[in-house]
């Protein structure tokens, strides 16, 4: 097996923390093994005189072998003092209690460093063929029709959720239809790069726009209402984002930039969390909220639209945000220029969803009046709402959307709020349109981060650092279709169960209502980093030194 690149320090110091963490994980196995099949002979009559001889034997080899640890049963004085001594202290002794209490997480973080060994063995080495991409419209738009049809018969579903306002079944953009809506969009975005669809780059352009504008709505939404500005929310909200791609970058020495739709969503995410956190006593007026929205416009003028303003501001962060891609006939543009473009085509999109979203309960509660309306007048309202919808969007087609692909990025800053309005007014259009959505687009709109990091990876190859996925992981050799199908199964499976074990590891490590062993986490997950680093880099810095 070829490895492609020499070791990083950053991976040296991922497997010298994972294999500590993969032992005391197997370990707790056996302890919990050991101590349910102890309950059970506990509970048969028969097996008494074996245990009590079995219990003393098991204590004896508890003592020998962690000399100084706590016994299993009947906790000493030394027991009891250990119990109160911080985590790590006790995972470092192997503290069989601690064990078993974490083996849970244990075993999260375990299956989370096995699967990150898959992405490398998938990524970094030749263990598995690559093949290259193709393109074909016809398979392509099957291949999605099909996956509509699909999702359709196996998951058509109408929703009976009631209005927070009136108790009828109103549902304008609720959360069934934004998942879905990620889905859908998150189902061509993948296709769009496993086939190298090139001829729908506008379209793609405009999904993630599309997603940026859902940032800003549902993030809106969430601390307009909720309040919630504590520590502990924002350290979740970090978490979810960044976890998985952080691991990613160090286990794969890529740069964040690489996936360029997390930090995008971080920044984005930040700035609705500063618009609304900051005087956030005064949210409820009216004048206020206006006067915030406005200055975020200001912000995003300032910063992306006069000349230097940009470099100067993000220049210190260089060392995050920069990416030189591989490949010769890109890697001349600075470093910034990829963080640049990104964060630009969809600078004022979230600001959009931020007014919709304040909007949202106005525009709710016309709908319901007209609603109770009658028929006449509320068919014609909506007639003429579908009309100007399809007007727009037809205009848009014809004089946007067709334009090549570097003029169209020029104006998607200023237009992607047109196609994006025009399919919430058609979505939501009639009371039975609005309360169906289809759950399989939904689920895979719950996934769409872990889908857009694993396909770099297990799905796509991109063979070497910082790589663009040029190439397609090859499975089956030879059967292309074969391969299509083996491969999506496993990354779709692998990027739920990621999705899983961010959220299992995020409950174990953010407390979401004790800052204090928060900020003790944080503290003790950083000493851990450096010590480890500092460690790894020794290790692979001395050898050469000795030479
Ligand atoms: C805020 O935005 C991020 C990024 O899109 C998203 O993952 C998160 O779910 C949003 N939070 C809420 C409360 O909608
Ligand atoms: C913008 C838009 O078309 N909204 C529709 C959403 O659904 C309600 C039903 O209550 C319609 O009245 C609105 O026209």
């Amino acid at each position: 097996m070829h490895i492609v690149a020499p070791f990083t320090p950053g991976q040296v110091s991922f497997l010298l923390g994972i294999i500590p963490v993969i032992i005391a994980w197997i370990y707790s196995e056996i302890l919990e093994y050991r101590k349910s099949s102890l309950m059970k002979s506990r509970h048969s009559e028969i097996n008494l005189v074996e245990l009590s001889s079995d219990v003393v034997k098991d204590e004896d080899r508890a003592v020998l072998l962690e000399a100084g640890a706590q016994q299993p049963v009947s906790p000493t004085p030394k027991a009891r003092s250990l119990s109160t001594s911080p985590s790590i202290i006790r995972f470092l002794l192997m503290d069989e209690h601690f064990l078993i209490e974490n083996r849970l997480t244990l075993r999260a973080i375990s299956e989370f460093g096995l699967l990150l060994a898959y992405y490398y063995l998938c990524d970094r080495t030749d263990f598995f063929a690559s093949s290259k991409k193709s393109y074909n419209r016809d398979l392509f738009i099957f291949l999605y029709f099909l996956l509509i049809i699909v999702s359709a018969i196996t998951s058509f579903t109408i929703h009976h959720d009631k209005s927070p306002f009136s108790g009828k079944p109103i549902l304008y953009l609720n959360r069934h239809q934004t998942e879905e809506w990620k889905g859908w969009m998150q189902v061509l975005f993948l296709m769009y790069h496993y086939f190298a669809a090139t001829e729908i780059y506008n379209a793609i352009r405009l999904f993630i726009a599309a997603y940026v504008w859902m940032t800003g709505f549902g993030n809106f939404s969430y601390y307009y209402i909720r309040k919630d500005f504590s520590m502990a929310r924002f350290a979740q909200m970090m978490w979810r984002l960044n976890f998985l791609v952080l691991f990613c970058c160090v286990v794969l020495n890529n740069s964040y930039m690489l996936y360029y739709i997390c930090p995008m969503h971080t920044l984005f995410t930040l700035m609705v969390y500063g618009a609304l956190g900051i005087l956030n006593k005064y949210n409820e007026i009216g004048l206020v909220i206006a006067a915030k929205f406005l200055a975020c416009f200001l912000i995003v003028i300032l910063v992306w639209e006069i000349p230097g303003v940009f470099e100067w501001l993000w220049s210190p962060f260089t060392f995050m945000l920069g990416y030189t891609d591989p490949d010769p006939s890109k890697s001349h543009f600075p470093r910034l220029h990829e963080w640049h473009f990104r964060s630009g085509l969809d600078r004022y999109i979230w600001i959009i969803g931020m007014i919709y979203a304040y909007y949202h309960p106005t525009v709710e509660r016309w709908m319901e009046k007209l609603e109770e309306t009658e028929f006449k007048r509320r068919i014609s309202i909506k007639a003429a709402v579908v009309l100007i919808s399809l007007v727009m969007g037809y205009f848009w087609f014809e004089h946007i959307y067709k334009l090549d692909k570097v003029t169209y990025n020029k104006y998607h800053p200023y237009t992607s709020w047109i196609p994006i309005t025009v399919y919430i007014c058609l979505r939501n259009v009639t009371q039975s349109f609005r309360s169906f959505s289809l759950t399989l687009f939904a689920w895979l709109g719950k996934v769409t981060l872990e889908t857009y990091i694993s396909q770099i990876h297990i799905w796509l190859r991109s063979g070497i650092p910082d790589g663009q996925p040029k190439l397609l992981l090859s499975l089956i050799p030879d059967y292309p279709m074969l391969n299509f199908l083996l491969t999506t199964s496993i990354y779709v499976a692998i990027s739920y169960r990621l999705f899983q074990l961010t959220n299992t590891l995020k409950i174990a490590f953010v407390p979401s209502k004790d800052d204090k062993r928060l900020l003790h986490n944080i503290i003790t997950g950083t000493t851990i980093s450096v010590v480890l680093y500092s460690l790894s880099f020794a290790f692979l810095t001395i050898p050469q030194v000795l030479v």
